[in-house]
């Protein structure tokens, strides 16, 4: 097992890379010695790096260095399989060090970031190792472009360790004129954008067979995304926004806008604005190899709707798949996405992606004015424009039309013999039972990694974020047969009310229920007590693994750095609450329990990042719950079910809780994170 990351943590400059003389790009060679020195002379370590015979890079050298990098592009996300099938080829760890060194100066630096990222996931070797925090490494996709000068200015000027946060401001990419810059908060999230990100670095859509062909990867495509909708409509409604309205009629104006105000500085350039009432257009991009039109689209979209009606798709070898109660979904996720796994690209096209690249493109789709691709079209980003939640609702709407189909769930199916919930309540230390508390915190993020300043060290960036005060579950479980039985405790939480105030019916409100939990449980005879904290969600990751510590200002290094990043993905737990309102949001809590003889998967105990196994999955293993994603809510109900109460059967519960916000930044505790130390203490 190797001993170092791969890149130098910039923070502490210790380590660096004892690279071989020819190894240097071109420009470097005749000063290679003042290079060299620059970068090594306050180390007290040295990696050395292993001349070896290198393998052929013509392909990924093809995009230029300065070039944007989209994964959505196909000629872009091409190049990136090659060069993850690269990564991924070299034999020793040794060899893919030594290769990842020389392309780190050559190659693209979006898609080598994006590349090594996938291979430090996926090799063997390297599983223990952290992938490079993608704030740090591009914070200028995360930051207003107006902080770099001042954070330049501040490294130049203040020694390290006397450096100030430089504050980032809360509304800066719009104002109240536009109403749905009330939500920009939650799409602007560090967090949530990083967690988008790592998703899809954990399920590439293009690379080897052996990296894509995951357990339930497309159904996985299909529920964290819509999820991700069920989690933004909920933000809307307690900003008094309506839920979000799909992009289904893609020849009329948009009239959401976006400006995002950042600067690309890899690429030196400025990420493209879209003013309120643009248009797609039919994509015609040489530059890009990029030729489709809007009819393209529609006529993957009106197949794929084919298929759902008449239950089967079609095969490149002309065979019919049946798109079954248990796998349609997954065939469908691969099919929209695109996957390679998709059974036709031919007849499905490339659905999804080159939506995201469509309205990427809606400012420049004939490359007159040498213009790339905005937002939209980097993973990285797309989460901060509202159109990603409109195109991502009209992908969801089309799972949907799918999950219709399918036969409702029985009493039998759902009910759990001799096991009933007897109580369940929501609790925050200080407040009033079932209340969820929200707030206003402020965390750093360290610039200097993706800013090569002269004087180094950290120079953080200060944001401010969502958070909640840490809670748990008290569920009393009664279980009247005989013997101790296993269960798992599936918890989501959803509005109560519309847009107009009146209550919702099962049909509309199971498509807002939230995910918060989901853990097995042993159930003794008689009455049981589970207690479940916040932290612990089978959604979320740490807090730590989003921001660094704000009272810790020990630069990120080594362990600390391992622990920040080694499993991203996942949502981030600051986020695990919507925002609510300052009367109090109503919500329904459920909970359900089900017979783990019907949920269990067989295998092996996973090893590592396991945190959110709800929206990640589990590395090298089975989805760890055999039920269909978003069990029991993910079909519509048998026949008289109106209503959430008439849904439920005895291993089912409901109380109503209230999401209260408070409109002012709250000071961290020492212990970082969240003021876990109160909870059950
Ligand atoms: Cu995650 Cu559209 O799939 O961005």
């Amino acid at each position: 097992r190797p001993a170092e990351p791969v890149y130098v943590p910039k923070g502490d400059n210790k380590v660096a890379f004892d690279i071989p003389a020819n190894y240097l790009p071109d420009r470097y060679r005749s000063v290679a010695t003042e290079v060299l020195n620059r970068f090594g002379e306050d180390t007290q370590s040295k990696i050395p790096v292993k001349e070896i015979s290198l393998p052929d890079l013509s392909i990924p050298l093809q995009l230029g260095r300065r070039d944007p990098f989209s994964l959505f592009i196909p000629a872009h996300r091409k190049v990136a399989a090659r060069l993850i099938d690269i990564f991924m080829g070299m034999r020793t760890y040794e060899d893919f060090l030594s290769v990842a060194v020389y392309c780190r100066d050559r190659l693209n630096p979006n898609m080598f970031i994006y590349a090594l990222s996938v291979a430090i996931l996926h090799r063997p070797d390297t599983k223990n190792l952290p992938v490079p925090p993608l704030s740090e490494v591009f914070p200028d996709k995360y930051v207003d472009s107006g902080i770099f000068a001042r954070a330049k200015e501040e490294a130049n000027v203040v020694p390290e360790g006397a450096r100030q946060p430089i504050e980032i401001p809360r509304d800066y990419t719009a104002s109240d004129l536009d109403e749905e810059h009330r939500v920009a908060y939650w799409r602007e999230d560090i967090g949530i954008n990083l967690h988008h990100w790592h998703w899809h670095l954990v399920y590439p859509f293009e690379a080897d067979v052996s990296i894509v062909n995951k357990d339930r990867r497309g159904e996985l495509f299909y529920y964290m995304h819509q999820q991700i909708i069920a989690r933004y409509n909920c933000e809307r409604l307690a900003n008094h926004l309506s839920r979000v309205k799909r992009f289904i009629n893609w020849r009329e104006s948009i009239p959401e806008g976006y400006f995002p105000k950042l600067d690309s500085l890899v690429a030196s350039r400025t990420w493209p604005a879209r003013p309120s009432g643009s248009y797609l257009h039919d994509i015609n991009r040489p530059v890009d190899t990029l030729r489709f039109d809007i009819q393209d689209l529609e006529r993957w979209r009106d197949r794929i709707y084919e298929a759902i009606h008449t239950g089967y798709v079609m095969n490149n070898r002309g065979e019919r798949v049946q798109l079954t109660e248990k796998d349609g979904i997954d065939i469908l996720g691969n099919i929209m996405e695109a996957s390679i796994l998709t059974p036709s690209s031919n007849l499905y096209g490339d659905l999804h992606n080159l939506g995201h690249v469509a309205i990427s493109y809606c400012h420049d789709p004939d490359h007159r004015y040498l213009e790339s691709f905005s937002i939209m079209g980097d993973s990285a980003t797309a989460m901060r424009d509202p159109i990603f939640y409109r195109w991502h609702a009209f992908v969801d709407d089309v799972f949907q039309e799918h999950k219709n189909t399918l036969p409702a769930y029985t009493v039998e199916q759902l009910n759990f013999p001799g096991v009933a919930i007897t109580g369940v309540q929501l609790v925050t230390p200080n407040q009033p039972a079932n209340t969820l508390n929200t707030y206003w915190s402020q965390s750093d993020v360290d610039l200097s990694r993706g800013l090569d300043f002269t004087p180094r060290g950290a120079v953080l960036a200060r944001f401010t974020h969502l958070n909640h005060s840490g809670f748990s579950y008290r569920i009393s479980v009664n279980n009247s047969n005989s013997s101790a039985l296993m269960g798992t405790m599936r918890i989501f939480i959803a509005p109560k009310q519309d847009e107009r105030g009146l209550p919702f019916t099962f049909r509309d409100q199971r498509l807002l229920m939230i995910e918060m939990d989901k853990f097995t449980v042993t159930l003794n005879p008689g009455s049981n007590n589970v207690d479940r904290k916040s932290t612990d969600s089978s959604v979320t990751i740490p807090f730590e693994r989003t921001f660094r510590n704000l009272e810790d200002s020990r630069p990120v290094g080594g362990d600390a750095l391992e622990q920040f990043n080694l499993c991203g993905c996942g949502w981030p737990q600051h986020m695990l609450a919507p925002k609510g309102s300052k009367e109090g949001f109503p919500m329904d809590l459920f909970v359900m329990i089900s017979d783990y003889r019907g949920d269990v998967v067989q295998q092996n105990e996973p090893v590592g990042c396991t945190d959110a196994a709800s929206f990640c999955g589990l590395r090298d293993r089975k989805y760890p719950d055999i039920r269909s994603m978003g069990f029991p809510f993910d079909r519509r109900p048998r026949g008289n079910v109106d209503t959430l109460a008439q849904f439920l059967t005895g291993n089912m519960a409901v109380t109503d809780i209230s999401v209260r916000f408070t409109d002012s930044i709250v000071p961290k505790s020492r212990s970082g994170g969240f003021s876990n130390s109160l909870i059950l203490s």
